[in-house]
C-alpha cells in the first residue's frame, strides 16, 4: 500500500517548478527500493518531503546533497512540526507554502550553512493544481502500486473543530473549489476503468453538499471509489445513503476517546459506557452503507484513567465487531498543537528520535495517568484483543464483502496488529528489565539506549552514515524555546501569500 499513501504536495511543488522552466527529476521512495539507486544526480536543488518518522533518512538525504553543492529544501510535516530542528541540516525549511513563495526561492537559492531559513506562508495556500496538472508525477508514484492504485485528491484545507492534540485545531477550514473537483474525477475516468479516490482533507465533507453535487457532477458514480476521512458528526443517515450512491467504499472516523472531542462524534455530553453506546450504534449503522469502516483512538489522552478507558474500548470492539480500530498512542510533535507547549512546560516530552514518531513506534508523552509500565501493559491487552482470533473471525463474518473482510484479516496479523504486539511485548520487556530503557522513559537520561539506535542505524542501511553528527536526537522542547527567540521565522509579507 505504500505507494499509495504518498502525499500530494510533492508533486505540486514538482508542478509549480516546472512551470518556471526547470527541468524537474521526482522520485516517490516507498521504502522498499534501494533508495541509493533512485537518487537523482546532476541537480542544483533538491525538495525533500518528509514525516517525522522519515526525519533521519531525509537529514542523510540533506547532508549526502550539501557535500556535493546542492541546495537542500525541506517541507511537509516534519518542517511543520520541527522547523527548528530542521534548519541545522537544511538550507531552507518551509511551513505553509504557495506558488509565490517557491517561486521566490527558485529565483534567489543560496547555501544557508550551518543555519538554514526558516520560510513560511501566513496560511494555507487558496488553491492548488489539480490532479490532471499532477498527472505525470502522479503516475511515476502509481507505477510502485503493484494492485490497488489510490490517486490521492484534496478539497479542503483545515478544520473547523479543534481537537487539542491536532495540527488542524488552529488552522480555519477551507474549500479549494469544488469545480475542480468534478474536472479531476472526469479526468480520472478517462485514465483508469475504475478510479479509486484516496481523500487528504483532514476533516473531508465538511460543506457536505457542495461536495456530494461536486463528485455527483462527474457522472458515471458506479465507476468510481472513494475513501475519507471525516468525523461521526458528519456520518447522519442521510449523508451516508448519498456516500454510498456516490461509491464511498471506506471511511475512517477519529473517535478517538471515551471521555473528550464528543463535538465531533455528535456525542453530546455522552460520556464513557454512554458515548460507546451510542458511537457504537452509529458505527453499526454506518456499516449497512459503507463497506469499511476504520475507527481511530489515541492511547493515554490525559482524560483517561483508570481500567475504564479500555475496558470501554473493548466493549466497543465487541459491541461493533466489523470496525477496524485504529490505535494511535499520544505523541506531541514538536509544534504541531498548541497542547504540545503544555506537555512540553510541565518537562513531559521525551526527547525519543523522530525516527520513532509516527504513534506507534515510542509515545513521547508521559501519560499523567498510567505509570510506563501500566501504559504499555494496558496497550498490550488492548492490541491483543484487538486482534485475537476471536476478533478477527467476528470482524471477518460481520463484513459482507470479500475485499473488506479480507483486508481486515490481513491487516491484523501483519506487523500492524500482530506486529505491534510483538513490538509492544518487547518494550514492555525492556521496562521491567533495562534499565538504561527505564532511565529514558522516566527522563532521567537524555542517553538514547542501544535498542533504539540498533533501529535506526538498521531502518537508514547505507544512510547511516550520511546522518550528520548529533541528528539521531533533538531538543524536545524546541517549541518551548523557540517562544523565547522568535523560532527564526520569516514570514512571508502579505504581497508574497
Ligand atoms: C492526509 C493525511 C494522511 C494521509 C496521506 C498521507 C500523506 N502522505 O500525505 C494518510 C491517511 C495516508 C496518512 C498517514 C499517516 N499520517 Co497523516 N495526515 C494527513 C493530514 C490529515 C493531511 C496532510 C495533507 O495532505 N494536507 C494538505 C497539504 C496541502 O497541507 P500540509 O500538509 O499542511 O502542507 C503544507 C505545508 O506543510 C507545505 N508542504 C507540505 N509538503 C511539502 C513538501 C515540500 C517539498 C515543500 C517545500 C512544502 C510542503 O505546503 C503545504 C501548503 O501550505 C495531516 C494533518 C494535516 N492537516 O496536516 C496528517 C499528518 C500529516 N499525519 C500524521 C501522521 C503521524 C501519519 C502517520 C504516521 C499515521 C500512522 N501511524 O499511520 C501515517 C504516515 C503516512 C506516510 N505516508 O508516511 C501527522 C504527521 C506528524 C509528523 N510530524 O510526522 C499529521 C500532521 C497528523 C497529526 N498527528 O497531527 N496521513
Ligand atoms: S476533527 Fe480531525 S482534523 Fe479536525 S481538529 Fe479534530 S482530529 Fe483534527
Amino acid at each position: 500500500m505504500n505507494a499509495n499513501l504518498a502525499s500530494i504536495m510533492p508533486q505540486i511543488i514538482a508542478v509549480w517548478c516546472e512551470e518556471e522552466g526547470h527541468e524537474v527529476k521526482f522520485v516517490c521512495y516507498t521504502g522498499f527500493e534501494n533508495i541509493m539507486d533512485e537518487l537523482p544526480q546532476d541537480i542544483d536543488l533538491v525538495f525533500i518531503s518528509a514525516f517525522s518518522q522519515a526525519a533521519q533518512l531525509s537529514y542523510a538525504l540533506s547532508n549526502y546533497y550539501q557535500q556535493k553543492g546542492v541546495i537542500t529544501v525541506l517541507g511537509g510535516p516534519h518542517a511543520r512540526c520541527y522547523p527548528q530542528d530542521s534548519q541545522k541540516y537544511f538550507d531552507y525549511v518551509v511551513g505553509f507554502s504557495n506558488r509565490e513563495m517557491i517561486t521566490d526561492l527558485l529565483k534567489d537559492v543560496s547555501q544557508h550553512r550551518p543555519m538554514g531559513v526558516r520560510l513560511e506562508a501566513a496560511k494555507q495556500p487558496d488553491s492548488l493544481p489539480g490532479v490532471r496538472e499532477r498527472w505525470k508525477y502522479q503516475q511515476i508514484t502509481l507505477q510502485k502500486a503493484p494492485t490497488i492504485k489510490l490517486v490521492p485528491m484534496i478539497g479542503s484545507l483545515g478544520c473547523p473543530y479543534t481537537c487539542s492534540f491536532c495540527i488542524d485545531s488552529t488552522v480555519d477550514y477551507q474549500p479549494l473549489g469544488f469545480e475542480q473537483i468534478t474536472e479531476d474525477l472526469k479526468f480520472l475516468l478517462t485514465q483508469f476503468k475504475r478510479p479509486r479516490i484516496g481523500w487528504h482533507d483532514p476533516n473531508f465533507g465538511i460543506r457536505f453538499d457542495d461536495y456530494m453535487e461536486a463528485i455527483a457532477a462527474a457522472g458515471s458514480p458506479d465507476r468510481i471509489d472513494h475513501i475519507a476521512e471525516t468525523s461521526l458528526s458528519l456520518l447522519a443517515e442521510p449523508h451516508l445513503k448519498r456516500l454510498q450512491a456516490l461509491g464511498f467504499r471506506a471511511i475512517l472516523p477519529g473517535i478517538e476517546s471515551w471521555y473528550d472531542m464528543n463535538n465531533k462524534s455528535k456525542a453530546g455530553k455522552n460520556r464513557g459506557a454512554d458515548k460507546v453506546k451510542q458511537v457504537s450504534e452509529h458505527v453499526n449503522l454506518i456499516l449497512r452503507y459503507i463497506p469499511y469502516i476504520q475507527t481511530n483512538f489515541v492511547l493515554g489522552l490525559d482524560s483517561d484513567e483508570g481500567e475504564e478507558p479500555w475496558e470501554l474500548t473493548k466493549k466497543f470492539v465487541d459491541m461493533s465487531p466489523g470496525a477496524f480500530p485504529g490505535y494511535s498512542l499520544l505523541s506531541a510533535f514538536g509544534q504541531a498543537a498548541p497542547l504540545n507547549l503544555e506537555y512540553q512546560k510541565v518537562g513531559r516530552v521525551l526527547p525519543f528520535p523522530h525516527h520513532f514518531l509516527n504513534n506507534h513506534h515510542a509515545m513521547n508523552v508521559k501519560p499523567r495517568n498510567y505509570t510506563w509500565t501500566q501504559m504499555y501493559d494496558h496497550v498490550l491487552d488492548i492490541t491483543k484483543y484487538t486482534f485475537s482470533y476471536r476478533a478477527i473471525a467476528r470482524r471477518f463474518m460481520a463484513l459482507k464483502q470479500p475485499i473488506p473482510k479480507w483486508m481486515n484479516v490481513l491487516r491484523a496479523v501483519s506487523s500492524e496488529g500482530w506486529g505491534r504486539i510483538k513490538y509492544y511485548t518487547k518494550i514492555r520487556e525492556m521496562l521491567e528489565t533495562d534499565i538504561p530503557v527505564r532511565r529514558f522513559f522516566e527522563g532521567e537520561t537524555h542517553d538514547l539506549p542501544q535498542f533504539y539506535v540498533n533501529r535506526v542505524k538498521q531502518d537508514l542501511g547505507p544512510l547511516w552514515d550520511w546522518l550528520p553528527k548529533g541528528a539521531l536526537m533533538h531538543d524536545e522542547n524546541a517549541y518551548l524555546h523557540s517562544q523565547a527567540d522568535g523560532g527564526g521565522l520569516i514570514q512571508l509579507s502579505a504581497a508574497a501569500q
